[in-house]
Formats: structure tokens, sequence, C-alpha cells
């Protein structure tokens, strides 16, 4: 049975990456008219307003290869009971970001919810990385590795000493840019990795499905993460980290109806939007386009 109720929970975190400005994400996605479009497509909105965050400057890196550790490892025990609860609840928890280091709590409060679950990443990235292999030290680099029980404890315990995905159910989607060892730790788990080239080749409609079949085995449902990266400079001028090739505005569309499609979305984060960096609101309306897709809304229904 359909959920019709979605749960909005900002996250207007920055301590994760190096460029300023994706804390005001969920500002700036609220602002595109998030509500209102998915509230036109029948679904009761609830929102829950933002998570309390630390301002980077009333702070101080004490570890540089794990940027605002202490910071980061508590707004996400903040995070995780909030999407646990809303899961339980049969209410879709839609996790606004912020930067992608909020993906800890959102897969610990999936997790946490008890019931079995796939991934879909879509990001240029792998955010496979640890201390061990960043180069940057920032941990939005890090959270599908952390949950997967890689990495230090005080964000690898969050929600629980368990690992929170299952490899077998988890998927990239649209990468493009791994570090070395970050792509060598990717290959050894069983993640299956899509990456641009793939869709090149076999066409997002056919990698989507694939990744659907994959996160949906032996699940309940699927909590797509999607990293606003993904798609090509061109469409999204306003992420973090704009990396050339990526995914075409009707690419990540028809990716997001066949999430509605399939009927099987629990919850879902949408991360990494900078208005500092795009003067027309841009890609925050991009977002809440890709949300509406997602959440049901059809070109001709
Ligand atoms: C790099 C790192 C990253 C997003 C950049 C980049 C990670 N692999 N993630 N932008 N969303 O620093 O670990
Ligand atoms: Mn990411
Ligand atoms: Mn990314
Ligand atoms: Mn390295």
């Amino acid at each position: 049975m359909e959920r019709r109720k979605v749960r909005i929970i900002g996250v207007p975190i920055d301590l994760g990456a190096d460029r300023r400005g994706v804390d005001m994400g969920p500002s700036a996605i609220r602002y595109a008219g998030l509500h209102e479009r998915l509230k036109k497509l029948g679904w009761e909105v609830e929102d829950v307003g933002n998570i309390d965050v630390p301002i980077a400057e009333t702070r101080e890196i004490k570890d540089p290869l794990l940027k605002y550790l202490p910071e980061i490892s508590e707004v996400n025990q903040k995070l995780y009971p909030l999407v646990a609860q809303a899961i339980k609840e049969e209410v879709i928890p839609l996790i606004i970001g912020g930067d992608h280091s909020l993906g800890i709590g959102s897969l610990a409060g999936c997790a946490a919810s008890g019931k079995q679950f796939g991934v879909i990443w879509f990001d240029t990235h792998g955010d496979y990385n640890s201390m061990e292999t960043t180069s940057s030290g920032n941990i939005h680099g890090m959270p599908l590795a952390v949950a997967n029980g890689i990495g230090v404890k005080e964000l690898t315990s969050i929600g629980g000493a368990a690992r929170k995905i299952k490899e077998e159910n988890t998927v990239i989607i649209g990468a493009r840019d791994f570090d070395d060892e970050e792509r060598a730790m990717i290959r050894q788990s069983g993640i299956t990795v899509f990456t641009m080239s793939d869709i090149d080749r076999l066409g997002m409609e056919a990698v989507v499905r694939q990744g659907l079949e994959i996160a949906n085995r032996g699940t309940h449902g699927v909590h797509i993460s999607f990293d606003l990266d993904v798609l090509d400079p061109s469409e999204a001028p306003g992420v973090g980290t704009p990396v050339q090739g990526g995914m075409t505005y009707r690419e990540a569309h028809l990716a997001m109806e066949m999430v509605a499609d399939c009927r099987c979305l629990l919850s879902m984060d949408v991360v990494e939007v900078n208005p500092i960096l795009d003067a027309q609101n841009k890609t925050a309306e991009l977002a809440v386009g890709l949300i509406s897709s997602a959440f049901g809304q059809k070109i001709y229904p």
C-alpha cells in the first residue's frame, strides 16, 4: 500500500565539506516551493523544521583527516531517530541538506526502523572514503563507507554497532569521480556501481531498472540518497563539487519517475544544494522538480 504522508527534516550542515554554502540548502529547497509541489501531488506534508547544526566559525577542526568529527557525529545522532520514527509510522522521511555527511544519520535511521531496505546512491562520488583513504578529510566523502561499518566508531556506532546497509542491496548510480583507494574499497565491497559510462552504454532506463531490482531484492523498500552533483554542472551549477559529464535533466527525472513507479520509496535524502553558487536558485528548483518526480509527478498523468 502506498504511503501518502511525507515528513520533511532539514539538516543545514556544511561541516562535512570544504565549500561553505550548503548549509543554506534546506532554505533554498523550501523556498523553491517544496511544500506546494508535494501537496499538489496529494501528499500530506509535515515539516519538522531543521536540526540544530553548529556553525563552523564557532568550532575548531581537531583532526584534519576527520574534519568536525564531534559536530558531525552529534548532528547524525539527532537525525537518525527522526528518520527511524518516521519510517516506523509509515511516513516517508525526506531529509533535505546540507552536505552528504547527513547520509550517516539517515542510513542509521533506516536501519533503526527495523525494516530491510536497499539503497540507491545517486552521486558523482563514491562517498566511500575513511580517514585512511581520504585526501580531503571531508566527512561528506565517507557516509556510504560509514554505513557499511568502515570508519571511526564515533560515526559507525551511531544508531548501533551493526552495519547499516547490505552490500548486495546497495547501488551507486552516476559515479564519475573516485579517489584511487576509494575505488579499490568499493570494488572489494559487494556494492553495485553504475558509472556515467554505464549510463551512456546501457541507457538510464536499464540502469535504474537493474538498480531498483537489486535494491528491492528481499527488502521492504528503498532509501534514495540523491546528491545533486550527479547532474551535469550545466543543469546543477549550485553544488559544492561540480564535475563535468553528469546526468542530463531528463535522465535524472526518468530515474525519479521510475522510483515513483516502483512504489518502493521508504525514505529519501536530497543533498549538496549550494545556493551561494547559484544566483537564480536553479539547483534548488531542480531539486524540488526531482523530488516531485520521485513522489509521483507525471508529465501526462
Ligand atoms: C572526495 C573526497 C565529495 C561530494 C565531494 C570528494 C567527495 N572523494 N562528495 N562532493 N558530494 O573528498 O572524499
Ligand atoms: Mn555525495
Ligand atoms: Mn557528490
Ligand atoms: Mn589517499
